[in-house]
């Protein structure tokens, strides 16, 4: 789709300005990662919470944030990974924003992208990410086992994000940490939460759940326990107000 295509083409203009080289040779490349399955195991909240300036289903909401000042937020709060957007196009972030996150903040950080080459892997790496994010629904089979090969030998977790059935059963793999049931169909942007639910039983126990979008109250996380759901993935709710930090509190007391 339009999405994909876009970031080839950024990707491929990137890949001939930025030689894998420079990638592994920054300052970050050689940084000791944080895991979140780990952060997420031990924690009784499971809250990851999001930097994420617009959408497309939602267009603006919030562009008159910090991001350092955002992350200091969700760590005072005591969240347990933080996601930072990185594509422009369609979410107003970058790259930048990972950087300035993780000048900020000891947390585990989450390179929210849509991963379709290798080179994003070592992009996320080198700009301090702890995590990537595979979508299915945009990967085949061989990809999802590549690039998750190629983030875990880098010291990288992986979130592997499913939407249906089908997606889950291509995906389940070893070199995964953890699964993320988006409840937000990306072709019409409806959200249910009983995408999570239901999905929830397919999902073999070493993997760390990861339920994502449109979670909005605490009761909601409540309901989602049960289901064997230990990390929350939590933008716009979030991202709404003018303190995130202080609105991510509430989810963790
Ligand atoms: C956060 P929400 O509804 O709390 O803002 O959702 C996160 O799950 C969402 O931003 C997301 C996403 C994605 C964005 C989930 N998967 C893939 C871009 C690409």
């Amino acid at each position: 789709d339009k999405i994909v295509a876009d970031k080839r083409k950024e990707t491929d203009l990137r890949k001939s300005l930025i030689p894998v080289s420079q990638l592994e040779n920054s300052v970050l490349f050689a940084r000791e990662t944080v895991s979140l399955g780990k952060a997420l195991r031990n924690s009784s909240t499971g809250i990851i919470a999001e930097h994420k300036r617009r959408s497309p289903s939602k267009s603006e909401i919030n562009q008159g944030l910090n991001v350092q000042d955002v992350a200091r937020g969700y760590e005072n709060a005591g969240v347990c990974g933080m996601s930072v957007l990185t594509d422009g196009k369609y979410f107003g972030g970058s790259l930048d924003d990972l950087l300035l996150a993780r000048a900020s903040v000891r947390l585990p950080l989450l390179r929210k992208e849509f991963i379709i080459d290798e080179y994003q892997i070592l992009e996320a790496r080198a700009h301090g990410a702890d995590v990537i994010l595979l979508i299915a629904a945009i990967l085949s089979k061989e990809e999802i086992k590549t690039f998750s090969e190629l983030a875990k030998s880098l010291d990288l977790d992986v979130l592997l994000e499913v939407h249906n059935e089908a997606e889950l059963q291509k995906s389940i793999m070893p070199s995964l940490d953890m699964l993320g049931v988006n409840n937000r169909n990306l072709k019409t942007f409806e959200v249910s939460l009983e995408t999570s639910k239901s999905l929830s039983k397919l999902i073999p126990d070493e993997f760390v759940k990861v339920s994502e979008s449109g979670i909005s109250s605490i009761e909601a996380i409540k309901n989602l326990k049960p289901y064997g759901y230990q990390g929350f993935l939590i933008g716009e709710n979030f991202m709404k107000t003018d303190n995130p930090g202080e609105n991510a509190k509430e989810f963790i007391k």
